[in-house]
C-alpha cells in the first residue's frame, strides 16, 4: 500500500541484515506483519559482511555464536573450526537468511538516512540515500554494536600518499601487501587479529600501539565430529545455560576471592583456565577480579607473564605489557600468533606512549620527530560503538525532538529496547541492554523475542502506540551506572564507555547486571502488561 505521498507503507520497519535483523524480520513475518528491511551492504551479515580484514575472526565459540530458535537452522549447519573465522560467519548468516527466507523483505544497498515519527498518524517515516521513503507502525533498529567504524582525526591524514584501509570497511577483493611497508594503527581485537598476518605478506610492518591489550591466545583448531555431534545432542543444555547466566555462556567460578588463594594456587587456576582459551573462563575464574583492583592485578600479572613469556627481547616485552588499566575493563582480545609476531625481523613496534603520534606526511607517519616511511596504512582505531549507528540515522521523535539532542549527554532508555518521546521504537541490542557484555547471539534472540511478542500484543490489543515512560528510562538508565560503578569497567578508556571517541559522553554502554537478570526483568515488565510504558 502507499501512503498520499507516495511512501510505501508497512505494519514495520527494520533496519540492518545482521543477526538482529535476520531474526527479526523472520519473528514479525511469522506475525503475519508486512514487513520492509534496509541494509547499506550488499548482502546480509551485519558487521561479518564488512570486517573482511585478514584474521577476523570472532571471540566466542563457533557452535555457540548461533541461533538456536530453529531446530533446522541447528541440525543443517555445520562449524568447521572452535573459533569461526569472518568467512564461515558470513556463510552462515547468508544460509539462515535464505533457510528463512527473508532476503525478499530486504532492500539491500540502501542506506535509511532519517527516520521521524509522526505524532498525529502515529507512524514512522524513512528516507533513504536512494530517494526512496516508506512509512510504517513500527520502527525496529537492528543496526548493530560495532557497525560505524572510528577513524580519528589525525592530522595530516589526507597528505598520506600511500593507501589507507580500516579494518571494519575492508575491500571485498582483499588487499596485498607483498613487499610493502606497512603501518597498523592499533592494538585492540582487530589489530591483535590482522597484524600477524600483515607480519608474514608485508615487507616489513610498524605497529602503533597506544595502548597495550590483555591477549589471550585462542588455541583455535577444526572442531572434532565429536564436539560437533555433543553439542547438537545437548543443544537444550546449552540453551538452558544460556538463559540462566549472566554471559549466556558456560562457565565456572570458585566460591573463594583471588585473595583468598595462594599465589600458587592462584597460577595453577589461571594456567588450568588459560589452557581452555576462553576468556569468560579467565576473568571468571574468582567471583571478584572484576570488583577488585587487587584481585584484579592477580590475574592481570599472570597475562603479562604468558607476553615474557613468549616475546625474546625483555624491553619490547615490557612496552607490549598492559599496565594502565585493569583486565577486563577493555575488551580481552583473542589471537593467534600476536606475541610472537613481535620477534620477527620485519615487525617494529613504535609505542606511542612514549613517541607521540604528531601527522601523517606524504610518505608515513611521523612520531616523537622520527618519521615511518610506509607504502600502505591499516587503521584498526575501532567502532563509536553502540550508539554510533543509532544517532547515524537521524531519527527524529515526538516534537521534532531528536535522538542527538535527546542523548547529548549519554543514552537513556528503558531496558534498552525504548526511548521516551520515540514510541512505537525498538532498539535490538541497544545502549543500556546486555549486548555485548554477553554472548551477543543470545541477547539479540532474547531482544527479537521480546520484541516481537511485545508487537503481537500490541496488535492483539489494537494498540496505536507504545511509548516508555520517562522516569523509568532515568531509573534504568540511573541503575545501570549504578551497577557499572561496582565494576571496574570505568577504569579502561574503552568503547565500553564511549571513551574511545573524543567528545563522547562517558557512560557505560551496556546494562552490566548479567543476561539472565535482564532476561527475568523484561518478562516481569511484559507480565505485569508492560510496566512503564504508555499504550494508547
Ligand atoms: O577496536 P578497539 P577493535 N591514536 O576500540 C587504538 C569486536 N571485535 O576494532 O586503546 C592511536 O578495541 C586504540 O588505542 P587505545 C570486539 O568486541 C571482535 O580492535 O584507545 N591509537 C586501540 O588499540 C572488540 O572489542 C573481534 O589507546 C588509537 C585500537 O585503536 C571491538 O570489536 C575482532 C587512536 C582500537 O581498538 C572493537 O575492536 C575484531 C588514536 N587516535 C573486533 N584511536 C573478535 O571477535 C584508537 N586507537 C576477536
Amino acid at each position: 500500500m502507499n501512503t498520499d505521498n507516495g511512501a510505501a507503507e508497512f505494519d514495520a520497519i527494520v533496519v540492518g541484515a545482521g543477526f538482529s535483523g535476520i531474526y527479526m524480520v523472520h519473528r514479525l513475518r511469522e506475525l503475519g506483519l508486512t514487513v520492509r528491511a534496509f541494509e547499506a551492504a550488499d548482502g546480509v551479515g551485519g558487521t561479518w559482511f564488512w570486517n573482511r580484514y585478514p584474521g577476523a575472526r570472532c571471540d566466542c565459540i563457533s557452535m555457540e555464536y548461533a541461533y538456536t530458535f530453529s531446530p533446522e537452522l541447528i541440525d543443517e549447519w555445520e562449524w568447521t573450526e572452535r573459533y569461526p573465522a569472518q568467512p564461515e560467519i558470513l556463510r552462515y548468516l547468508d544460509f539462515a537468511a535464505d533457510k528463512l527466507d527473508v532476503k525478499k523483505h530486504f532492500r539491500f544497498r540502501t542506506r535509511v538516512v532519517s527516520a521521524s515519527f509522526d505524532d498525529h498518524t502515529d507512524r514512522w517515516t524513512i528516507t533513504t540515500d536512494t530517494g526512496e521513503s516508506a512509512v510504517a507502525k513500527y520502527f525496529v533498529t537492528a543496526v548493530g554494536c560495532l557497525s560505524t567504524s572510528q577513524t580519528p582525526q589525525f592530522p595530516g591524514l589526507e597528505n598520506f600518499e600511500g593507501e589507507t584501509y580500516h579494518t571494519a570497511d575492508w575491500p571485498s577483493e582483499g588487499v596485498d601487501f607483498s613487499g610493502k611497508r606497512v603501518g597498523v594503527i592499533g592494538t585492540g581485537s582487530s589489530g591483535v587479529q590482522v597484524i600477524p598476518l600483515l607480519a608474514e605478506q608485508a615487507e616489513a610492518l610498524t605497529v602503533f600501539q597506544r595502548t597495550p591489550a590483555f591477549s589471550l591466545d585462542c588455541g583455535n583448531r577444526a572442531l572434532t565430529e565429536s564436539e560437533k555431534r555433543e553439542f547438537k545432542e545437548n543443544i537444550e543444555t546449552f540453551k538452558a545455560i544460556s538463559k540462566t547466566t549472566g554471559s549466556g555462556q558456560y562457565t565456572d567460578t570458585l566460591e573463594v576471592s583471588a585473595l583468598d588463594h595462594s599465589p600458587e594456587e592462584r597460577w595453577a587456576t589461571y594456567e588450568e583456565r588459560w589452557n581452555r582459551h576462553r576468556a569468560i573462563d579467565l576473568i571468571a575464574s574468582y567471583p571478584d577480579l572484576f570488583t577488585n583492583r587487587e584481585a584484579n592485578e592477580t590475574i592481570a600479572e599472570f597475562f603479562r607473564s604468558k607476553i615474557r613469556a613468549v616475546v625474546e627481547d625483555p624491553e619490547l616485552a615490557e612496552q607490549l605489557s598492559p599496565r594502565t588499566y585493569p583486565l577486563g575493563a577493555k575488551r580481552i582480545t583473542l589471537d593467534t600468533n600476536y606475541f610472537q609476531t613481535y620477534n620477527r625481523d620485519n615487525v617494529e613496534l613504535v609505542s606511542l606512549r612514549e613517541a607521540p603520534l604528531e601527522e601523517f606526511t606524504a610518505r608515513g607517519i611521523r612520531t616523537g620527530g622520527v618519521e615511518h616511511e610506509l607504502d600502505a596504512v591499516v587503521l584498526a582505531t575501532g567502532f563509536d560503538a553502540i550508539t554510533g549507528p543509532l544517532l547515524k540515522i537521524g531519527v527524529t521523535g515526538v516534537g521534532g525532538r531528536t535522538l542527538q539532542e535527546k542523548w547529548k549527554d549519554g543514552p537513556v532508555t528503558y531496558l534498552g529496547i525504548a526511548v521516551d518521546e520515540f514510541p512505537n521504537m525498538f532498539m535490538l541490542t541497544g545502549p543500556g541492554s546486555p549486548n555485548v557484555l554477553t554472548n551477543v547471539v543470545c541477547a539479540i534472540e532474547q531482544h527479537v523475542e521480546w520484541t516481537s511478542n511485545c508487537i503481537e500484543e500490541l496488535e492483539k490489543r489494537g494498540a496505536r502506540r507504545f511509548e516508555a515512560l520517562e522516569p523509568h528510562a532515568h531509573d534504568w538508565t540511573e541503575l545501570n551506572d549504578r551497577l557499572a560503578q561496582d565494576t571496574l569497567y570505568p577504569e579502561g578508556n574503552s568503547w565500553y564507555t564511549g571513551a574511545n571517541v573524543p567528545g563522547k559522553p562517558r557512560v557505560i554502554l551496556s546494562y552490566v547486571g548479567g543476561l539472565n537478570t535482564y532476561r527475568d526483568i523484561c518478562d516481569e515488565v511484559a507480565a505485569e502488561g508492560y510496566r512503564g510504558f504508555a499504550i494508547k
